[in-house]
């Protein structure tokens, strides 16, 4: 869809864009779109010193309209960070016959993150996001997202959704990639934020779910309340994994939606972080090929 103005956050942020059939990295700032001279991995590749620099050198404006909006990443992976707010241990220990390994993971120092996407795959404001064809409990998971470089630094912020089967996580906890990584599960957008110029601590995040127009879901919460620091988060993924083009890590969720709500193609979910803008997508199912493997037991 065609860059709106009003789809932007309000201060500087890098911008995924696909111009004249490219695909690039634009830097939005003072209303204005300017192209840059290099790519979200180019950058990543800086130190956050040489990457301030490197964005004030530009090239030519771009007029929004004929842009597209893209997800703000190249090959960067995405990560996620899990139970780091009290509402999702709770969350979690309803839904799992095996309560106790998020009790336990909540207050550990070694936090939980589990891969969730790879760049490419990752939707941006105002695409469609998914639920498997085969699991009959699925949320949409509000959660900041942090972008780092390839020493660790975090440099971005954006809203990420954590697209989830609660039924398939449910039924075994070694199920979670399944319940996580699928077609469509993971966006972020509108844009990624500049970390310099925004400050999330105290950030409000909400999330607003309608369906044929209606409110299903009405949330908000204070990214204060997360009980791990992100950049910390964001340490411990770097910390045995070199990142060259660093990686996106969505730091966990404070708002589910409790039963009887499980998303449904055609519902919209409306994720919003004061600072960072606004992310808003449209759910569809995903097909499931029907494959099995069952045990010859
Ligand atoms: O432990 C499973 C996943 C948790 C999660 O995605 C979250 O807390 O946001
Ligand atoms: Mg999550």
């Amino acid at each position: 869809m065609p860059i709106l103005p009003e789809d932007l956050p309000s201060k500087p942020c890098l911008v995924g864009v696909e111009h004249d059939g490219r695909r690039g990295l634009v830097l939005w700032s003072g209303g204005r779109l300017a192209q840059l001279a290099s790519g979200l991995d180019g950058l990543l590749r800086l130190t956050t010193a040489d990457m301030r620099n490197a964005l004030q050198s530009r090239a030519d404006e771009l007029d929004p309209a004929r842009c597209e909006l893209l997800a703000p990443a190249e090959s960067q992976e995405v990560w996620a960070a899990g139970v780091t707010y009290l509402r999702s241990r709770a969350a979690r220990m309803e839904e799992s016959s095996e309560s106790d390994v998020y009790a336990r993971v909540y207050e550990a120092e070694r936090p939980e993150l589990f891969f969730k996407a790879a760049g490419w795959r990752v939707v941006g404001h105002g695409g469609k996001v998914g639920v498997r064809g085969d699991s009959t409990w699925n949320v949409p998971e509000p959660e900041l997202a942090v972008l780092t470089n390839s020493r660790g630094e975090v440099v971005a912020y954006a809203c990420g959704n954590d697209m989830s089967s609660r039924s398939i996580e449910g039924e075994n906890p070694l199920y979670l990639p399944q319940a996580k990584v699928y077609d469509r599960s993971c966006a972020i957008g509108p844009a990624a934020v500049l970390a310099w110029e925004v400050d999330t601590s105290g950030a409000a995040i909400t999330m607003r779910i309608t369906r044929g127009g209606a409110p299903v879901f009405d949330g908000a919460a204070s990214l204060s309340d997360m009980v791990r620091d992100p950049a910390e988060l964001s340490g411990v993924l770097h910390s045995a994994y070199p990142l060259p083009a660093g990686a996106w890590l969505l730091t966990g969720t404070s708002l589910v939606p409790p039963p009887p709500y499980t998303a449904e193609a055609g519902d919209v979910v409306n994720i919003e972080i004061e600072g960072v803008g606004r992310l808003v997508n449209t759910v569809a199912v995903v097909p499931h090929s029907g494959a099995r493997a069952r045990p010859r037991l």
